[in-house]
C-alpha cells in the first residue's frame, strides 16, 4: 500500500515535471518564420541564422520551420524592419544602426570609439543597458531578441592609401543611413553620402561612391575587394546587429513558443559571435591576398582621429537622451574596469 502510494506519487510528478519544464511537439503549431538579412548566404550574417534555424526546428520536432532569405532579397534593413511592423515578415537580422530612425536611442552603439574591445561591447550588449535600448523597439512593433556581433569597422576607398584625416578631404564615402554616421565622417572632411547597403556594391562598382566601412568579414563576403584597392585600418567604431521579430506576429505565440525563439537566440549569438571572431582574425590575411593594399594608422594620426570623431559626442547625447549617454558610457567605463 505504502509502496503503491509512493509509486504513483512519483509518476504524477514526473508528468507534472515533463509539461512545466520540457515543451512537447503538441505544444507547437506549424509555422513559417521568414528571417531576412541583408549579406550574402556565404557570411557570417547567413551561417548564424541557418545554426538559428536548425536549433528552431529541432527544439519543435519540425513545426516551426525558418527560411533564411539573405542577399536582401526581402529589402534593405529598413525595408525589412517596415515589413516586421505590419506583419508580412516574422524576423530579420540587421544593424542597429538602420534603426535610429525609429528609436533614437540605438544611436548610442554608432559613437565612435565607445567600445575598445568585443569583450566591452559583449558586457554591455547583454547587460541592461543593452536591454534597455533593445525594449524601446516594442512600442515600434518590433520586439528585439539578442544583439550579434556585426564588428568594428574600418575605411576602405578606391582613391588612395588613408594616411592622415584630409586624405579624405574629396572622398565620396558611404555611411549608414543615420545621422551619427553621417556627422562622423563630415567631422573628418569626407563626402559622406548615406546608402542602403543591398545598393552598395554597384555604387562602388560604378564608382558613384568612392569608398565605405565595414568590418573586415564584410568586405571579405561581399567582394568589396573586388572593387576597393585600399584598406585603412582605423576600428572607428564597433557596430551590432540586432536579431528582431514581428511584434504582431510575435503576441500570436504561445509561451513555449517564445521560449524556443528566445532560447536559440542565445545560442545563435554565442555561435555567431565566435565565428565572426575566428574569421576576422583571418580576414585581413585573406584581403591582402586578394590585392588588398592594408596600411595603419601612425599612432599621431590616430589621436588627431580621434579627437576630430569625439566632436560628434555633445549632438549624440542630445539624440540618444542624457540619460542613455551617461548610462551607457558608465556601463563601459565599468566593464573596462573590470
Ligand atoms: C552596413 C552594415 C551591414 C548590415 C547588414 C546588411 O554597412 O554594416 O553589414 O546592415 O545587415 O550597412
Amino acid at each position: 500500500m505504502r509502496i503503491k502510494f509512493t509509486l504513483c506519487a512519483l509518476a504524477v510528478a514526473a508528468v507534472a515535471s515533463t509539461t512545466a519544464g520540457l515543451a512537447q511537439a503538441q505544444d507547437f503549431k506549424p509555422r513559417i518564420v521568414r528571417f531576412g538579412f541583408g549579406l550574402v548566404d556565404d557570411s557570417n550574417q547567413g551561417r548564424a541564422v541557418r545554426m538559428f534555424a536548425k536549433e528552431v526546428e529541432k527544439a519543435t520536432g519540425g513545426k516551426m520551420k525558418v527560411r533564411a532569405i539573405g542577399n536582401a532579397s526581402l529589402g534593405s534593413d529598413t525595408q525589412m524592419q517596415q515589413a516586421l511592423i505590419g506583419g508580412a515578415q516574422e524576423m530579420m537580422v540587421g544593424s542597429t544602426a538602420t534603426l535610429v530612425g525609429l528609436v533614437p536611442e540605438m544611436g548610442i552603439w554608432d559613437t565612435p570609439f565607445l567600445f575598445s574591445s568585443a569583450k566591452e561591447a559583449d558586457t554591455v550588449l547583454d547587460g541592461a543597458e543593452g536591454d534597455k535600448v533593445k525594449a524601446k523597439l516594442e512600442a515600434k512593433g518590433m520586439v528585439g531578441l539578442v544583439y550579434w556581433e556585426n564588428g568594428f569597422r574600418n575605411l576602405t576607398n578606391s582613391k588612395r592609401p588613408v594616411t592622415k584625416v584630409e586624405d579624405l578631404n574629396d572622398v565620396k564615402l558611404r555611411v549608414m543611413q543615420n545621422n551619427v554616421f553621417l556627422d562622423s565622417f563630415k567631422a573628418l572632411g569626407a563626402n559622406a553620402v548615406p546608402l542602403p547597403f543591398s545598393e552598395l556594391f554597384t555604387a562602388l562598382e560604378t564608382r558613384a561612391v568612392d569608398g565605405q566601412e565595414n568590418p573586415y568579414n564584410t568586405v571579405l563576403s561581399s567582394k568589396f575587394y573586388e572593387v576597393q584597392k585600399y584598406l585603412t585600418v582605423t576600428n572607428h567604431v564597433y557596430s551590432p546587429w540586432i536579431v528582431t521579430v514581428s511584434k504582431k506576429w510575435w503576441d500570436q505565440l504561445t509561451p513555449a513558443e517564445k521560449k524556443v525563439l528566445q532560447d536559440a537566440a542565445v545560442k545563435s549569438r554565442d555561435f555567431e559571435r565566435q565565428d565572426t571572431r575566428e574569421e576576422a582574425a583571418k580576414a585581413l590575411a585573406d584581403l591582402k591576398a586578394k590585392g588588398m593594399q592594408v596600411n595603419e594608422l601612425a599612432p599621431a594620426e590616430v589621436t588627431r582621429m580621434r579627437d576630430k570623431l569625439t566632436s560628434v559626442n555633445a549632438n549624440i547625447a542630445k539624440s540618444v537622451g542624457q540619460s542613455t549617454w551617461d548610462d551607457v558610457n558608465a556601463a563601459v567605463q565599468k566593464a573596462r574596469a573590470a
